[in-house]
This record gives structure tokens, sequence and C-alpha cells, in this order.
């Protein structure tokens, strides 16, 4: 039972074992013990608070409900009088000193110019273990490479002389008026990158009137980013699907309920990949959104620490089960070939995000934009290409980028990464601009290939003779200057 008068810091301190492991979250004490093997992020983390005030390690990557829901009622401790728990003064290390004086040394908002600029600051300022979660991908790298560079290899066919002074790149996106043709992509731990997380992004696609799809593994609880947006502000959820479930639906008519408009269910990650900058960062404190008790090695990074409840037999099969249990329409994320294009037309799903989970699951998945380009003329020549919306994710960082998406035929497309690094950089004033640079950048170069309505974009305007052929494309040197080259084991110190 929850004790009535508050717990002292020294009584919390007594349970600081493995056998008997309590910990202060937001002020209120929790008994762990039995959760110890359960947590998927392993229990040396935990082990590391037994007996202290765990709040700051907990909140980047907990929802606020994470002990309600997952811990049982008879281990929750009740309040500690804050004022008697002993505060370890932190020593900064010489690595965070050095953050620290980085970070007083940014760049002023108004020095970047483009998404690159933000993920350079961000790679300054940030974390170690945090920018490594964000930026990491699979195996080599390479696929996370490829998605961007794939735009380089597609040129434009401009049209001259045609009255481009009013420019309208307003569009839909099942069904909703957006004000441009890109949204927020589900990212998971959005307070890795900033305190206040995923709000952040909501307020941004708010002031931008484009849309913002709400990760499963967000740092912050689904109804706070819910609750975060405006009345007629449209969410969309991104899904996980849990082996349970029981659990998945809960989720999906929550959102449902709660009036997001569009169900995105992930479907290239049966397990979460293997991205060693993650790893080699020794991420010591998983555990965002947990969904069931698994035990997991925290040697593995953050990816694996938290994904352990995603249900890798999820199939064809379950597509008429969602479909029976939410009216919100249903969008495969992370299709990577025209043939299951063609098979969600048949499953009766009204679109799919051509996505390579921007290059963190599968190494040498092909770019979204290539797999757009094989796309599009299949379905054009079966008379499809009304049954169906396409989007596409992936290395996307310019106005023209987004430009050739919606030049082969895409709908819109997701941007992840970038504003993540413009929210862990300069918080939402960050995202407002890096949103208002792409924007500027859609405006002129519509005007520059000579049109004045997304609707007047087509094929006709690219050449993409190059795409399909994977060589070497033009030095880029924006990307290169933020890209960290992939590193081998460190000496070990053994004086
Ligand atoms: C990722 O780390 O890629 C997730 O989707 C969680």
């Amino acid at each position: 039972m929850p004790s009535k008068t508050p717990l002292t810091g020294a009584e919390v301190a007594k349970h600081a074992d493995s056998k008997d492991c309590w910990v202060i979250v937001h002020g209120r004490a929790y008994d762990v013990t039995e959760f110890l093997l359960e947590h998927p992020g392993g229990m040396k983390i935990i082990l590391k608070y037994a007996g202290k005030d765990a709040t700051a390690e907990f909140d980047p990557i907990h929802p606020p409900d994470t002990l309600e829901k997952y811990l049982d009622k008879s281990k929750h401790l009740g309040p500690v009088d804050m004022a008697t728990v002993v505060r370890e003064t932190a020593v900064q290390s010489p690595e965070e000193r050095e953050r620290q004086q980085r970070i007083q040394e940014m760049p002023l908002l108004e020095q970047c110019y483009n998404l690159l600029d933000f993920e350079a600051v961000a790679r300054r300022v940030m974390k170690k273990t945090a920018w490594a979660y964000y930026s990491s991908a699979a195996d080599d790298e390479i696929t996370v490479r490829e998605n961007h560079a794939a735009f380089h290899r597609i040129w434009f066919r401009p049209k001259i002389l045609v009255d481009v002074e009013k420019v309208d790149f307003t569009t839909t996106m099942l069904g909703t008026k957006v004000d441009a043709p890109f949204y927020v992509t589900a990212t998971a731990l959005g307070k890795l990158g900033h305190v206040e997380g995923e709000v952040v992004l909501t307020r941004a696609a708010r002031k931008h009137n484009v849309i913002q799809m709400i990760p499963t593994l967000a740092s912050c609880a689904f109804d706070e980013i819910v609750d975060a947006a405006e009345d007629d502000q449209v969410q969309w959820l991104q899904l996980y699907v849990n082996k349970d479930r029981a659990i998945t639906k809960r989720i999906v008519q929550h959102a449902e309920k709660r009036g997001c408009k569009g169900l995105f269910i992930t479907v290239d990650a049966p397990q979460l990949g293997r991205r060693e900058k993650d790893m080699r960062s020794k991420f010591t404190d998983p555990g965002a959104n947990v969904q069931s008790g698994q035990e997991t090695n925290n040697n593995q990074g953050a990816a694996r620490a938290i994904s352990s409840f995603i249900d890798p037999a999820l199939s064809w099969k379950d597509i008429p089960w969602f479909q029976s249990i939410t009216k919100m329409p249903i969008v495969l994320k992370g299709v990577q070939r025209v043939e299951d294009v063609l098979k969600a037309v048949e499953a009766g799903v009204q679109g799919v995000v051509l996505s390579n989970h921007g290059g963190r699951q599968l190494e040498f998945a092909r770019s979204a934009i290539e797999v757009l380009a094989e796309t599009m003329p299949v379905l054009r020549q079966r008379g499809l290409e009304d049954k169906i919306e396409i989007y596409i994710d992936g290395g996307i960082r310019r106005g023209t980028d987004i430009l050739k998406a919606l030049c082969l035929g895409a709908k819109g497309v997701g941007i992840g990464r970038p504003f993540l690094y413009a929210m862990s950089a300069y918080g939402l004033d960050g995202v407002n601009r890096a949103m208002q640079l792409l924007k500027d950048e859609m405006e002129m170069n519509m005007r520059l290939i000579g049109a004045t309505r997304i609707d007047e974009l087509d094929e006709s305007l690219l050449d993409v003779r190059s795409l399909f052929n994977h060589g070497a494309p033009p030095a880029d040197t924006l990307a290169y200057s933020t890209y960290d080259p992939l590193v081998n084991p460190p000496q070990r110190i053994t004086t």
C-alpha cells in the first residue's frame, strides 16, 4: 500500500540492490525489484539508480504514464519528501564540458540556410548517445547515404515562359488539406534531442499546417502529443504492432477516438535493425514506451532495447483485422517493391509509404525515390494510380527533392531526422525555420521549373535516366561534412 506520510530519502536509499530495489521518479517511490529482469533496457541501468532519484534519466525515454501502465499498483510506494533526498552533485566529464562550450558557440538560427545546416549544428551540440541513436543506420550505412544520393541522380527538364507569378503548393493527404506536401514522419525518442520531446514537432506542424505522424515509440505519452495539438489539427498514428493484439487494438481504437486521421502500420521492421553507431555509443538507458517484458542486452543500443514487443509474425493476413477494428484510413509504411504496392491495392488499404526506414533496417534496400519511379508506371499501366495514395520518405533534404518525388507521382513526403535535428539544436524556432526553408525552396523551385500548382508536376519535368544506376553522384559537400564515418573498436586503456 502506498504510504500516507511521505517517505524520506534515507528510507528509499536502504533499498539499493538487485534483491531489493526502489527508485524515485517524479517525487514518488517505486519498488522495481521484480521488474528488474523484465526491463527491456536490462537491469544494469535501473541498478545505477537503486535507492536514488532516477527522474532525469527516466524522462527522455519513458512516457510519463509508463509506471502507471506497466508497474503493478502494489509496487507504487507513494510520495517522497524530496527535501530529504541527498542530491549527488554531478561531476561534469571533460567531454560534457566541451559540449557545453560548443552549445555556447552555436551559430545563430538565422545562419542556418538549409536542413543540412541543422544537422551539422545538432551533431556538435547533442549528447553523443542521442546523436548516435538519431543518426545511426544499418550495417555500413550504405542505404542511409543512398537515400540522399539517389535524389542527385534525377535532373530537371524545366518549362520556360510559364506565368509563375502565383505559386500554390497546398495539397491534400488522406483527405486533409495541408499547406505543403510534406509531413513530420514518426521518429522515436524525441526527448533525447529536446527536453519537451515530440510536442515541439506538434506545435511546428500546427504553425505550418502540415500533418504530424505520432510515433508508437515517442518519449511523450500519446495523449500528451494529441493534447498539444489544436482542435482542428490533423495527426496520424504510426503503429508498431504488439504481439499482444489486445494492446494493439486498444492503441488503435484510442487513437481513432482521440481524432487521429490515419493509421500508418510499420511493415519494414519485424525486428529493429542493427545500428553499430548506436551500439558503440553504449546507450545505457533504453526503455521507451515499454509494452511487454523481455530482457534485452543493453549493449545492443537503444533501438533493440526499446522494441522487444514488436510482432515479427505480422503478415498480410492481419490486414483485414486492422480494417475491422478501425475506420481510419490504413497506410502501410515501409513498402519496398512494386509487387507489394499491388498487393496493398488488392488488400484495400488507402496508402503506402515507400520507405526503407531511413536506412535503419535492411542494408542495401533501395531508396524510396527509386522504388517510386519503379512503381508509378506499373500503377498507371494498370489504371490503379488513383486507387491508392503513394508517399515516400528517406533522404529528403531540399525542396527540389520534394518536387522530384511529386513529379514522379508521390502524394507527399515524410521528413524525420531533419526536424529532429532542428529541434535538438534550436527547439521550436529551429523546426519552424526548417519548415519555412523547405516552403521557400518549394516556392522558388516551382517557379524555376515552370509549375504553379501541384497537379502540374509530372514526369516530363524530370530526367530520371541515371536514377537506376547506382554509380558515384557529384560530390555532396554539405552531406559529407555532417557524416560521421563508422569507426573500429577503440584500444582499451590497461594502465
Ligand atoms: C528506429 O529506431 O528506427 C525506430 O523506429 C524505433
